[in-house]
């Protein structure tokens, strides 16, 4: 079975999605994801003019050959476009393998390790009380695990508000798509957030128990100081994992973080090679390696790092946001099911529109994901579909401190 023709789909049923369409001379046909949000059209000129002549024609089974090949031809290698670009090609490769052998690709990486997947969703709040009761409400649905998320008046000025991103589609109001970079930032005050962190991390455990594992997302916008002094404060409430404390080239300071306080720590969705995780896993400074699949390459990579994370007793939890596509999802699901040690997956429900697209069911009881046991990735493309919905340029926004001064998003 050779690669007879590659080629990419870009389209906006909801958020921009970049699918890599691989087809074999026998007639399969395999999808992957490479959607880099904010940077879609780059990561499609690089499948379009510079991969997909050489891939054609090529052996479709040598899934391992051909990203080495793609990763180190380059000789200037890495970066999120160039893994985005290899992650729509690797996932359309197993999803090809699949469909061939008729097996799911969790059969292809070994096998089930478990029956299913613990998943947490994101809850965003307005303010307490919304935020408790659409807590309550996803734990009446059966979530045990919980990423919160919250909006802070400036105690100083009433007009300014600051909240962290979120993906909490019940509330239609995304704080992660926006028009462009021209439009008012948001702005950000650390300490007032540090502040209303604790507070309300205290009120969703006395009002929620002891039951639900609660996450939260600091998202990269901590000083070294601020992270050690939120991890320690934060120590009482035994939060699931708190994530991204720091900014990911600032791994060494996690060491400080690390010996302050006995918080779980969650980092990794920045990351792009196997080589990004050593740090971390060697110095045993992170619990839960949180690759995104999209942009580290795809399913063969991310196998990879999670074996080498299994030998420093790290778990899994890959990024599960909507701004990758179910494809993306769904490759999530497949290596949840056959990687040892899976901890838990990330994992925001998308807009309805886009399964009009993407034909993909899965069914989540209990707080737990039941995986469909379908051929390949077990999601189907609607290609005429796609193109009804074109590609519509979107970035994520910025974010300011309030001396006009540009802050990590
Ligand atoms: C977030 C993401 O899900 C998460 O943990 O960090 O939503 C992130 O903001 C987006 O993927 C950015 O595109
Ligand atoms: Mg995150």
């Amino acid at each position: 079975m050779h690669i007879s023709r590659v080629s990419t789909i870009l389209t906006c049923p909801d958020r921009n999605y970049l699918i890599v369409r691989v087809e074999a001379d026998t007639g399969v046909v395999g999808y992957g994801d490479a959607t880099l949000n904010g940077r879609e059209r780059p990561v499609q000129v690089l499948v379009e003019e510079h991969l997909a002549g050489w891939l054609e024609g090529h052996e479709a089974e040598r899934i391992e050959d051909i990203w080495q090949m793609l990763f180190r031809h380059t000789y200037f290698r890495g970066g999120p476009v160039m893994l985005s670009a290899l992650a729509g090609i690797d996932m359309a490769l197993w999803d090809i393998k699949g469909k061939a052998h008729d097996a799911p690709v969790y059969d292809l990486l070994g096998g089930r390790c478990r029956d299913r997947v613990l998943a947490y969703l994101h809850v965003h709040g307005r303010n307490d009380e919304e935020l408790i009761a659409r807590s309550r409400a996803r734990m009446d649905y059966g979530c045990r695990v919980l990423r919160y998320s919250f909006e802070t008046p400036d105690p100083r000025n009433p007009d300014t508000v600051y909240r962290q991103p979120h993906q909490d589609i019940a509330t239609k109001e995304r704080v992660e798509v926006t028009g462009d970079l021209r439009h008012a930032p948001a702005v950000w005050d650390s300490e007032v957030y540090m502040r209303d962190l604790i507070r309300v991390t205290h009120l969703l455990r006395d009002e929620l128990g002891e039951d639900v594992g609660l996450i939260h997302d600091a998202h990269e916008r901590l000083s070294v100081a601020e992270a050690r002094q939120v991890a320690r404060e934060l120590e009482p409430y035994h939060l699931f994992f708190l994530e991204d404390p720091l900014e990911p080239l600032g791994v060494g300071a996690l060491r400080e973080v690390r010996a302050a306080s006995a918080t779980p720590l969650a980092m990794g969705e920045l990351y792009n090679t196997v080589a990004d995780t050593l740090p971390v896993l060697q110095e045993r400074w992170i619990d839960y390696l949180r690759l995104d699949v999209t942009h580290f390459g795809g399913i063969s990579p991310a196998r990879r790092a999670a074996t080498l994370a299994d030998a420093y007793g790290v778990r899994t939890a890959f990024h599960g946001p909507s701004d990758i596509s179910p494809l993306a999802h769904a490759a999530n699901l497949h290596l949840d099911l056959a990687v040892p040690n899976f901890g838990i997956q990330e994992f925001v429900e998308h807009d309805a529109r886009v399964f009009s697209v993407f034909d993909w069911k899965i069914d989540m009881s209990d707080g737990y994901i039941n995986v469909p046991a379908r051929p390949g990735l077990g999601v189907d493309v609607d290609e005429d579909a796609a193109a009804r919905h074109p590609y519509t340029p979107g970035y994520l926004p910025a974010l300011r401190d309030a001396m006009g001064a540009v802050h990590d998003w």
